[in-house]
């Protein structure tokens, strides 16, 4: 209503005055549009010190860094998937987007530390700057979004079904970026950024669950593609980035199967759920699964959405 609209107009102002303050009329930006993507990119300069030193903001021209480029890109390529299924940034409201790269040295990871992203650089040997992966921004960003939404707790099946979510906004965010229709998409998470000498093409495959890698020093893709080849362990959380496998396949099967852009139909079935509010964050696949055939007949009727959304996870061996 009018009052949260004049309370927003207030904070925006506030901002705007703080920002002229600090940084002097010279460095302030373009006024970005009150309904874009609010970003900043810092550089940790390979400590462990975050945020680190500013180096990108909303509507500033490109840095020198490219590391910096790739992370300010991909915030905004997530933002907009957000904002085609009407949902204003990560928590609904608008949040600024934050961003820091060359975490840490050699550091083969990114993640979502509850406030921000956080980049590493890779060690070169495995792994290579964390942001050559648009998905992979995503995926980190998604954490954000599950955490402001469903909340699904960080171990066993909704650990796993946490990590499959940010997998799918991952993958539909590259999908969008590339204009790529489900068939034409690789599904591959991760991709390019495994050094040459790994024998391997990415993170992991929704479309074949098992088969991103095999090397020597990382071993075989551990994911399993359906419930028999779960993988009941104590490790990585129970398995989260192992059985997430499982919940990947099913959306891969039930995106292709549908055909045409996987963020439309496929997609939005999948960010009803996360978004909906019924989602318990201890909710193991079939109550998840269960959750998405009613929002598939919410959204589109007892139609072929619905109809893919059981086979698909029927394929799995997900009970609906
Ligand atoms: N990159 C990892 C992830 O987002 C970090 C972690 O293990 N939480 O899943
Ligand atoms: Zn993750």
């Amino acid at each position: 209503g009018p009052a949260r609209r004049t309370l927003q107009a207030d904070a925006a102002h506030r901002t705007g005055r703080r920002l002229t303050t600090v940084l002097g009329a010279a460095a302030r930006a373009v006024a970005a549009p009150a309904d874009g993507p609010r970003r900043t990119v810092y550089d940790a300069q390979n400590g462990t010190v975050l945020p680190g030193t500013r180096v990108r903001g909303e509507g500033e021209e490109a840095a020198r860094d490219a590391t910096v480029n790739r992370a300010y890109a991909g915030l905004g390529a997530t933002f907009e998937l957000l904002t085609a299924y009407g949902r204003s940034s990560i928590d609904g409201a608008g949040l600024p987007l934050d961003a820091s790269v060359h975490y840490d040295e050699k550091y083969g990871n990114a993640f979502w530390n509850g406030e921000q992203m956080v980049f590493g650089d890779g060690d070169g040997e495995i792994f290579l700057d964390f942001t050559v992966a648009v998905d992979v921004i995503a995926h980190e960003l998604a954490h954000g979004l599950t955490q402001y939404t469903a909340n699904l707790s960080y171990f066993g099946q909704p650990g796993a079904l946490n990590e499959s979510v940010s997998d799918v906004l991952g993958s539909l965010v590259k999908q969008r970026t590339l204009g790529q229709s489900a068939d034409e998409a690789d599904w591959l998470i991760g991709a390019g950024l495994l050094t040459p000498r790994v024998e391997g093409v990415a993170l992991r495959s929704m479309k074949a669950p098992g088969t991103a890698y095999d090397d020597d020093v990382l071993g075989k893709d551990p994911q399993p593609a359906t419930m028999e080849e779960y993988v009941r362990t104590g490790r990585d959380n129970g398995g989260v980035h192992i059985n997430s496998g499982i919940p990947n396949h099913a959306f891969y099967l039930l995106a292709t199967r549908l055909g045409g852009r996987a963020w439309e139909r496929a997609g939005q079935i999948w960010f009803d759920v996360l978004t909906g509010g019924e989602l318990p964050v201890d909710a193991d696949f079939g109550s998840f699964a269960r959750l998405t055939v009613a929002a598939a007949k919410a959204r589109y009727g007892e139609g072929e959405e619905q109809e893919a959304v059981l086979k698909a996870w029927s394929q799995v061996g997900v009970k609906t």
